[in-house]
């Protein structure tokens, strides 16, 4: 709780994004005091940090900080804070807009892929050579991770006739979506899915998790989507086993470094598309409500939505 005559006080980082959230958030919540690194004034007075990728050691120096809104969903990007303070909440970004974009992604990349657009177009040379065609209920898409966006990535292809599977943590099935768990789940899953799409967390437990031995594991042919985080892909491997044709064609949405910089070889790998983070991109309309809705649960001392399990890493 703060005093009722001082007004709630935020963090807002980075400055570049600013012009498009401050203004959604005050309209939301008027009485807000949202102050842009590093021009914060004093330390004490921030209640709340709203942030993507803060500096190292910026959340650390907030004395009476009450919670950290991660800009994002995923939330590696605080973590990874060596100072990062052991005892303030923190919340995602869980919008169904960004849900809802995501699974349009993996509904639109599963498509092209399913028909096998990503060789197509490789045939622009005046090749008119049609290739045979699976249905839908023939082709099998696995899922890595069944959260927010996994569930409705897999219900919308679901729907769309696709066999649909995943791997998740606990192993329990979600929506009556099949799932397994584990190495030995995973293998399991890899081994019948002619399409994987990746949509895990970014942990010690995920990181280079498409690469050898997976990629083996998967049918000749198959293609990957990853719209997670850019280590989830062990670039090397991934190459070797395009190269190899082992593995058709990948979309690939994130990377380790970005932007991708303009002489990565992935821009001209045979059978790779390459997509600029944009699986979803935060949308400040929808994304505010949630956000000053968490602000006021956490000022009222209520219970708060989307925290997130340090122990667990997402
Ligand atoms: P959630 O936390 O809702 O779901 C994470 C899923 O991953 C859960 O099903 C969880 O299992 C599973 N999982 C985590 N660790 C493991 C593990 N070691 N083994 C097996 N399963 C595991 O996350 P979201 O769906 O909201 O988001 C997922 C990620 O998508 C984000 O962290 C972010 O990196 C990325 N993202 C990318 C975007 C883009 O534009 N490309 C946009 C937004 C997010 P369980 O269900 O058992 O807990
Ligand atoms: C996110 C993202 O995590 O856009 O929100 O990648």
């Amino acid at each position: 709780m703060i005093a009722a005559t001082r007004r709630p006080t935020m963090l807002f980082s980075p400055a570049g994004s600013a012009a498009r959230w401050v203004p959604v958030l005050n309209s939301e919540m008027p009485e807000l005091d949202i102050r842009i690194w590093p021009d914060i004034g004093r330390a004490e007075d921030i209640d709340v940090a709203m942030v993507w990728k803060p500096p190292h050691g910026v959340l650390a120096s907030l004395p009476n900080l009450k919670m950290i809104q991660s800009l994002g969903t995923g939330v590696e990007h605080l973590l990874e804070d060596p100072a990062l303070p052991g005892d303030v909440p923190i919340v995602r970004l869980v919008d169904p807009y960004m849900t809802k974009t995501v699974a349009e992604y993996v509904v639109c990349q599963v498509i092209r892929l399913h028909r096998q657009e990503h060789l197509y177009v490789r045939q622009q040379q005046r090749d008119w050579r049609p290739r045979p065609q699976v249905n839908a209920e023939e082709r099998r898409v696995g899922i890595l991770g069944l959260g927010e966006l996994g569930r409705e990535s897999a219900r919308l292809l679901q729907g769309l006739g696709f066999a649909v599977s995943g791997w998740n943590r606990s192993g329990n099935s979600v929506d009556g979506i099949k799932a397994c768990r584990g190495p030995e789940g995973m293998r399991a899953l890899a081994e019948q899915s002619d399409i994987l799409v990746c949509l895990l967390p970014l942990t010690d437990d995920t990181k280079d998790i498409i690469g050898e031995p997976l990629l083996s594991w998967l049918p000749a042919n198959a293609c990957i989507v990853n719209c997670g985080r850019g280590p989830h892909v062990n670039v090397a491997d991934l190459s070797a086993a395009l190269e190899r044709k082992h593995t058709s064609g990948a979309v690939l949405d994130v990377f380790d470094v970005e932007p991708l910089s303009g002489d990565h070889p992935l821009w001209s790998t045979p059978g790779v598309l390459v997509t600029p983070h944009v699986a979803a991109q935060s949308n400040p309309p929808t994304g505010a409500k949630i956000v000053v809705e968490s602000i006021r649960a956490c000022l009222d001392g209520r219970p708060l939505a989307n925290l997130v399990n340090r122990g667990a890493g997402y």
